[in-house]
């Protein structure tokens, strides 16, 4: 989970994820001044320091902690917007050797008003209309929470370390011939303050990535170069 400055919403959300009884739960921290990393603590959470800004850098931050045994990945924000009642739709799917990757879309009809802004949806939409187009696979958003086999995490070998995080993962995974499911969900306002997508600066930054991230994997080959 990438956390910057999300004191207020974990207190709330780590209660509700620890009672899942998930192997581990790490938080990689992005540098924030509040509370964030005493408050992940105090619910038994696993604080790894990120000092380099950018959401990618703080959930590769993260990743270098998973334990061996760890089968499955669970990404997800640190704002309280995700369903978290839907962790197992996500995850069985993968024990079950249905999926190596599964997305939660924010399409459920009780999706909140408000809670992505009118720039998030357009620049979703056309971030998975120009994936279709390139790779023929009709993603339908590129939400932060998903679940991954671990395996499949090491093979598509992530290197976005900013905003391009997410859609570079869906690209890859599409690269790598991953089994991929898609799994339509709730969507909250966040709690606290917007950061990214809520914001005209964050959604700009994103919008950036994202679109950089599919320019640098449209002319390439099946597998990326020199692998
Ligand atoms: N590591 C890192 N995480 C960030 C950064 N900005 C935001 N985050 C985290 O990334 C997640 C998503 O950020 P949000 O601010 O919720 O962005 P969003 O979901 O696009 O938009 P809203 O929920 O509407 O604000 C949260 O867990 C944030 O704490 C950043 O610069 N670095
Ligand atoms: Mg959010």
């Amino acid at each position: 989970m990438p956390a910057l400055n999300e004191a207020e919403s974990l207190s709330v959300l780590l209660p509700d994820l620890m009672a899942y009884g998930l192997g581990q739960v790490i938080i990689g921290d992005n540098g924030s001044t509040d509370e964030t990393a005493a408050v992940a603590r105090a619910h038994g959470a696993t604080v790894v320091s990120e000092p380099q800004r950018g959401y990618g850098a703080a959930c590769w931050a993260a990743m270098q902690h998973i334990a061996p045994h760890i089968e499955v990945v669970l990404f997800l924000d640190a704002d309280a917007s995700d369903d978290l009642g839907r962790i197992p739709d996500l995850v069985l799917p993968i024990l079950d050797d249905r999926a190596d990757l599964v997305i939660a879309t924010r399409d459920a009809p009780t999706v909140e008003a408000g809670a992505l802004s009118p720039q998030q949806r357009f620049g979703n939409w056309l971030a998975v209309n120009l994936i279709r187009l390139r790779w023929g696979f009709r993603y339908r958003d590129l939400g932060p929470f998903r679940a991954i086999r671990k395996n499949s995490l090491d093979q598509i070998a992530m290197r976005d370390r900013a905003f391009g995080w997410t859609v570079e993962m869906q690209i890859r995974a599409l690269q790598e011939g991953l089994r991929i499911e898609q799994v339509s969900v709730h969507y909250r306002r966040r709690i606290g303050q917007s950061k990214i997508g809520g914001t005209i600066k964050g959604s700009i930054k994103a919008g950036y990535w994202i679109m950089g991230t599919i320019g640098k994997f449209w002319f390439r080959r099946t597998k990326p170069r020199g692998r």
